[in-house]
């Protein structure tokens, strides 16, 4: 039996498994349909599903009267109505959070342990080694629970998003998590959006959550997923088509006969990867497989709740007629397994075209490890078909031929597993089950193996950027369902594919799978499992409780609020003082390139030791080197280049504001706030990019760093390390005219002089956060009034 290490310690109150309170977890359906019909007064069209979500959680309906685009165009002030916060990104939440003096947080929140648990050796002693090394920042973590009235969920509880599907979504409801992933509990229907930090302060704290309304882009699903086809082998072919730019500012709501067959947990991976394309979102109009799974997971009043909310007044699906702007139809009959990768999730393969791949890049034949799970592919659908292949496997007389991993979502998948004899095939088949925790998907991977040389994973996680899950640049890293990487785990081979190979069986003679069956929810029902690993549900504040935090701790640190660039000290009015540029970033630089994971999650509380990791693993474009920033400036003694962390602590001694010019969908990937936090530490003022990803922009303006996106494309190669650059027209954006261009004069080093024109996406809340140098000292200045 597993040890619920915290909150056994703690004495927390064991889950009221079967009597649960669903009070905060049911939407308010009827005040939200009231405000729907508001709604339909300014709308006179029919509805997407989104929509109705959207606008029906405004603070203020009436804010839609008279505009005539909304979709892409108009800003809402939303009110979310709970959020959830995994343990990496609640550090620095919780720290800005704290800064604002309120008792309690605004909305039902909470936390999850799940980013800080190393992989090692198998789930028990993993988790007790990493409740130890985290102990201070999981007692902070907990403690501020305590204090604020958060549901805390401790290490080896499972993974944020798994927790989240199996507990707080319900159909309809808008939900925001510090984490890119959070929209996996749009496989219940609602919409959950992935946020910095400070965002999710703003819904901590009561302040309207501002969101610019997204487009929503239709995915029409027709046919049947048959054979090894999986809702994940959907969404990686999605990824291919979309790229990870082509959901940038959109929901995707999907609709047609092919989702009414999806189960709920196949819907939330189709969701969680939803992320992976840029998307804001996407959701799901309410299926009976969704009633299924809440009633199964102990929620039959949330689902007597919805069916009411769908009868009364159509609130869980889109209205008839409606229009998206843009569709895109996808025959799930049509649809074959696929792997994506290396190094980016939309590089989508066909299952049967990827032998030839292999054969033409030249890539070793070889599989190097298998891994299972991750908060795409965790759920207990997804870990019964595994053990489906598994079964068969064992039946055959064979074993995995490579380090085969597995992670289960939860602690009630992973008890439901062990009674249900699942765990025991896997490890029959020789099969390693790790803490129920993110694991190596986040780079928590004590790989022992292939440290530096050329070697293939195949993972059924989500993300696949360089480095990301054993920190080695050269390990290619494919994205397949689980079965998939279950069936290559068997062959040791890239280029095997069940559909059509044979593997030798004990006896030599030729064995094929048969295609894999699971079930989405167990037949007996879910066992909770070890219950101290719950919290208790909707717990008071204890505004007693004291949260320490040691002054020479380097796991944790008190924010220290940034300065506003203007004011006296700023000859130049509203303008920004001028800024040098400190580097041209070149190609993808995903938050993992601006913020590394692995090691440095370790420092997610302590943002003078995490700043040391600032864009390590970016391209220099003058020169092509990978970590390596120029200093014009240096002082005699100092060496004219070094790392970029280094010359960026160089700029900040010397108060030297900078700026940082970048190529596109920079800041791609995860909602990881350090990333801009990280920058705005060492002084960026302003960053100039050919196209920013939608997470990451709005944290830099949270921070106070303003996003400007060059007009001409063609300007990034224009501008260099040491050039200096003067914003124009900024002064008069401040002051309320309303322009989208904002003009940049440029000084090379030569001397030379020109000026480029930007774009900037601002809305009016947003420049306020910039003039007060950040969003936090705004509220603070707003509470204080
Ligand atoms: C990720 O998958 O990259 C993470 C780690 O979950 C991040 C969050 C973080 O960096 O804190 C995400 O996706 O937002
Ligand atoms: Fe955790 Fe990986 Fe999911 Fe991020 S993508 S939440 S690291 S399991």
């Amino acid at each position: 039996m597993r040890r619920a290490v915290l909150g056994q310690t703690r004495g927390f109150a064991r889950h009221a498994f079967a009597e649960r309170d669903l009070s905060n977890v049911i939407p308010p359906y009827a005040t939200l349909i009231a405000k729907l019909s508001q709604v339909r007064r300014h709308i006179k069209r029919p509805l997407s599903l989104a929509e109705k979500i959207l606008y029906s959680h405004l603070h203020d309906v009436d804010s839609l009267a008279g505009l005539k685009d909304i979709r892409g165009s108009a800003y809402l002030q939303l009110k979310p109505q709970r959020v959830a916060m995994q343990d990496a990104s609640a550090q620095m939440a919780l720290l800005q959070f704290m800064t604002c003096g309120l008792p309690r947080t605004s909305v039902p929140t909470s936390i999850h342990c799940d980013h800080l648990i190393q992989a090692s050796e198998g789930a028990d002693s993993d988790l007790t080694r990493s409740v130890i090394s985290n102990k201070e920042v999981f007692d902070f973590l907990e403690s501020a629970s305590r204090k604020y009235g958060i549901e805390f969920w401790p290490p080896g509880s499972g993974i944020i998003h798994q927790i989240v599907l199996e507990n707080y979504a319900a159909p309809g409801m808008l939900m925001l998590g510090t984490d890119s992933h959070t929209p996996n509990a749009g496989g219940l229907g609602l919409l959950a959006i992935g946020v910095g930090g400070a965002d999710a302060v703003d819904a901590m704290t009561g302040t309207p959550w501002e969101l610019k309304a997204p487009k929503i882009i239709g995915i029409h699903l027709k046919g049947q997923l048959n054979g090894w086809a999986t809702p994940k082998d959907l969404i990686l072919h999605l990824a291919g088509k979309l790229t990870v730019r082509g959901g940038t500012g959109s929901i995707l709501e999907y609709f047609g006969p092919g989702v009414e067959a999806q189960t709920c947990t196949g819907l939330a991976t189709i969701s969680n990867m939803g992320a992976e394309v840029g998307a804001t979102t996407s959701t799901f109009p309410y299926t009976k497989a969704m009633r299924d799974y809440l009633r199964t997971t102990n929620r039959a009043a949330v689902a007597d709740a919805a069916d009411w909310a769908q009868a009364e007044a159509g609130y869980l699906r889109p209205d008839e007629g409606v229009e998206y702007d843009q569709v895109i139809e996808v025959n799930l009959s049509e649809l074959e397994p696929t792997i994506n990768g290396p190094f980016t999730p939309d590089l989508a393969t066909p299952l049967s075209l990827f032998g030839q791949v292999v054969e033409e890049r030249g890539w070793k034949d070889e599989v190097s490890a298998a891994l299972i799970g991750s908060c795409t592919n965790s759920s207990y659908e997804d870990m019964t078909q595994v053990a489906d292949l598994a079964r068969q496997a064992k039946e055959a007389g064979l074993k995995a031929k490579v380090p085969f991993l597995c992670t289960p979502g939860s602690e009630q998948i992973r008890a439901t597993m062990e009674r249900d004899h699942i765990t025991e095939v896997l490890q029959d088949v020789g099969a390693t089950v790790l803490a129920n925790a993110c694991g190596p998907c986040i780079g928590q991977w004590k790989r022992e193996d292939r440290k530096d040389e050329e070697n293939a994973i195949l993972t059924s996680f989500n993300r696949n950027f360089k480095s990301r899950n054993d920190g080695n640049r050269q390990t290619m890293n494919f994205l397949a369902s689980p079965t998939i990487v279950t069936a290559l785990a068997f062959s040791g081979k890239l280029s095997f594919n069940p559909l059509v190979d044979s593997l030798e069986d004990a006896n030599g003679k030729p064995f094929k799978f048969i295609p894999p069956q699971g079930s989405q929810l167990p037949e007996k029902g879910f066992t909770p499992g070890n219950t101290s690993l719950y919290p208790i549900p909707s717990p008071e504040p204890q505004p007693e409780v004291d949260i320490k935090i040691s002054p020479i701790s380097t796991r944790l640190e008190i924010l220290e609020p940034f300065s506003s660039p203007f004011g006296s000290h700023n000859p130049r009015g509203l303008e920004l003082p001028p800024l040098k540029v400190l580097m041209r970033v070149r190609g993808k630089c995903t938050t993992d390139h601006i913020s590394a994971a692995g090691p440095w999650l370790k420092y997610k509380g302590h943002l003078t030791n995490i700043s040391e990791n600032l864009l390590i693993t970016a391209v220099n474009d003058e020169g092509g080197e990978v970590n390596l920033a120029f200093d014009h400036d240096h002082s005699q003694g100092e060496a004219p280049v070094d790392t970029i962390p280094k010359v960026a602590q160089r700029f900040k001694a010397r108060s030297e504001p900078w700026a940082l010019i970048v190529d596109s969908n920079y800041g791609e990937g995860s909602a990881r706030e350090h990333a801009a936090l990280q920058p705005r530490f060492y002084g960026c003022s302003v960053i100039i990019a050919r196209s920013f990803a939608r997470i990451h922009e709005t944290n830099l303006k949270k921070q106070g760093i303003l996003p400007l996106w060059f007009v001409d494309e063609a300007d990034y190669s224009r501008i260099g390390s040491g050039d200096t650059v003067e914003t124009i027209g900024l002064e008069d954006l401040l002051n309320g005219k309303e322009t989208s261009i904002i003009q940049l004069k440029v000084t090379k080093r030569d001397g030379e002089s020109f000026v480029v024109d930007t774009k900037h996406t601002m809305s009016g809340e947003q420049l306020k956060w910039l003039r007060a140098g950040s969003a936090l000292n705004h509220i603070r200045a707003i509470n204080q009034t």
